[in-house]
Formats: structure tokens, sequence, C-alpha cells
């Protein structure tokens, strides 16, 4: 199968190519796309050199398949063009996300809801995918009423240029800054900008994005999203409070049944979900599952996953596995 990669010499690109080498999708050419400066300059996939070619290039040999991870405005002009020649978009970008005529994925949750007619699929926002992953079966067995979350996310989410702001300020070295503080030795509680609300766009990523996938706009969401000089894997803590009660044991074995989440929780130990554990693994990490205390029906939990993996491009990969293994793919 053709399949077209969008922002292939991104950071996240760069992971998207990585994970469908490793999950032996079925590749019978790939399409690197960048910039027009990146055209003609070699990608690596499977120890194989491709060509960049250009956006018009890509759509007119005709992929079955285009993962976008070029950001929003590239996706707002190309993915609907990339659609109409019969190509199937799987967007790592917000661009889509919130559009009522589009299916924002996260394959253990609502893939059930893709058709043949779904062109432009959104892939969600990586501190949503980890969230709702560990979330949604408890939602099923208690339904749940209201979350807080904070996050605590590595500068890969922002891409190379933060991650060359905290290694250069860790050497010693002047540079650009991605941020507007040094993110070394500090932590920035803003990702993305303030809206009117007095929240940034991250957080509101957070509230929109987990009831649509869940299903339920009845969740009550509130959310605080905070950058931290981690390099790769993005932590939250979440307060989960459910219609009813739940029994803690009950939740430790729903989790640890659960698709994609693998529970990390042994206090005895000192053994819970870590970033520096959970990089390059596909897997939601959970941990500190103990009860809230301070009012019934409410639990705490620790949720640990690296966000260019099951955060962006593994979720997209997964996506793609699920258009082939259901033919609605059209070309
Ligand atoms: P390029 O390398 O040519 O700039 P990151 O988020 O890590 O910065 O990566 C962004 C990716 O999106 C890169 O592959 C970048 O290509 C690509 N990109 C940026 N703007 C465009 C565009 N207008 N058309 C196609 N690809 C783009
Ligand atoms: C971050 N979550 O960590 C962001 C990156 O909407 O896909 C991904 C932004 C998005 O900064």
């Amino acid at each position: 199968m053709k399949v077209a990669v969008v922002g292939a010499t991104g950071l996240v690109g760069t992971k998207m190519l990585q994970v469908l080498a490793e999950r032996n999708f079925p590749v019978t050419e790939l399409l690197p796309v960048a910039s027009e400066r990146s055209v003609g300059k070699e990608v690596e996939f499977k120890g194989k050199k491709y060509k960049v070619v250009s956006m018009t290039d890509a759509i007119a040999a005709k992929p079955a398949v285009a993962i976008f991870s070029a950001g929003g405005g590239t996706s707002l002009e190309w993915a609907p063009k990339f659609a109409e020649a019969g190509i199937t978009v799987i967007d790592n970008s917000s661009a889509w996300r919130m559009d009522p005529t589009k299916a924002l994925v996260v394959p253990e949750i609502n893939a059930d809801i893709l058709t043949k007619d779904h062109k432009i699929i959104a892939n969600p926002n990586c501190s949503t995918i980890q969230m709702v992953v560990a979330l949604n079966p408890l939602h099923k067995k208690y339904n749940i009423k209201r979350l807080v979350v904070s996050t605590y996310q590595s500068v890969t989410g922002t891409g190379v240029k933060a991650v060359t702001q905290l290694m250069n300020e860790r050497n010693g070295v002047e540079g650009e800054m991605a941020y507007k503080y040094p993110i070394d030795l500090n932590v920035i509680p803003q990702i993305d900008v303030f809206l009117d609300n007095g929240y940034t766009k991250e957080e509101m990523k957070m509230v929109n994005e987990t009831k649509k996938i869940m299903r339920d706009d009845s969740i009550r969401v509130t959310s605080t999203t905070v950058r931290i000089p981690v390099m790769g894997g993005h932590s939250e803590s979440v307060n989960v409070e459910f219609e009813s009660d739940f029994n803690l044991e009950e939740v430790r074995s729903l989790l640890s049944t659960s698709p994609g989440v693998v529970v990390v929780d042994d206090p005895a130990n000192a053994q819970y979900p870590m970033p520096k554990d959970a990089h390059e693994r596909d897997d939601v990490f959970v941990g500190r599952l103990r009860r809230d205390e301070s009012q019934p029906n409410t639990l705490n939990m620790w949720i640990v996953s690296d966000n260019l993996r099951k955060g962006a491009a593994t979720n997209a990969v997964q996506i793609a596995e699920y258009l082939v293994e259901k033919n609605l793919l059209a070309v």
C-alpha cells in the first residue's frame, strides 16, 4: 500500500516512520512529504533512503493513506485536497478535531465510528489520548461525573526547538528560545496560548476532546497543563469522581485487563509510572491508585505515556491499521 507521511522530517513525522516500520505496516511505497525547502532531501525507512516529495506530487501519486503531522495550518489547507483525491488523511494536528463532521479517534475506545466516508480522521492531543485510554474502562463501569487533571508535560511535545532549548541551557550554551522562559530547573504553567476564559488552548483540548472521544458531554473536566524539563513522556495527576462507588481492587483489575494499559502500582516497593520508563513504549502506564479520602466515589491516579508514541505516532498508525483491517480505505 502506498503511504504518505506529511511532515516526515519533523519530530513526530520521524516517529511515524519508526512506528510504521516497527509495526510492519504494509507499506509498498513510502511518500515522505515536507515543506518545499526539504523536497529532494532524504529520509530513511526500513534501512532504505526515500526522497522527500512535494504535496502536489504526493497527491498525484494517490497513496491510500496520508498521515499528517505538519501543523494545523498545513492540515487545514492540504488535508481537504488529499481527501478530494480519495486519499484518507489521518491528521495529528488540532485543525479538525472538534469539527462535528470529523471523527476524533483513539482505537481502543471509538474506532467503531469509522466508515469509508471518513476521509479526514483526527488524531487527538497527546495529553488527552493517554488520559482517556486509562479512563474509558472505568467510565464504562462506574460513570465518570467529573475530572480534575494536572499535567507534567515533556518538552518533546513542543518540538525540536524546545529540545534544543533544554539541551542548550543544560550545556550553558546561548541559543534560540522555544519558550518565553528558561525550562531547565523550571516549571512553566502554560502550554500553548491563553484563551479568553483564562485557560490555555492545551487545557481546553483536554476538556473538549475527552468528551468527544468518550462520547459523553456530561463529563465535567477541568485541567491545568504544565511544561516540565523532561525529555520524553507526559505525566498526569487525575482526580476522578464517579456517579457510584467503586472497588479499588476492581479498578486495578479493570485497568490491568484493558488494552494498551499497564498498571505499575506497588507503593511498598516504590513502584509507580515514570516518564523515563515509558520512553519508547506504546502503553499507557497507571499507578498511585488510591481513594480520594476528601469526598465519596472519588479516585486519584497517576498516568504516564510516551507522548510521541501513543500520544501521536502509535495512535495514528493504529488508526491506519484499523482502516486496513476493516477495509475502509478507498484507493
Ligand atoms: P520541513 O522540515 O521542511 O520544515 P516539527 O513539528 O518537528 O517542527 O516538524 C514539522 C514538519 O512539518 C516538518 O516535517 C516540516 O517540514 C513540515 N512542514 C512544515 N510546513 C510545511 C508545509 N507548508 N508543507 C509541508 N510540510 C510542512
Ligand atoms: C504539547 N500536547 O505537549 C502538546 C503537543 O494539539 O497535537 C501536541 C499539540 C496538539 O505541547
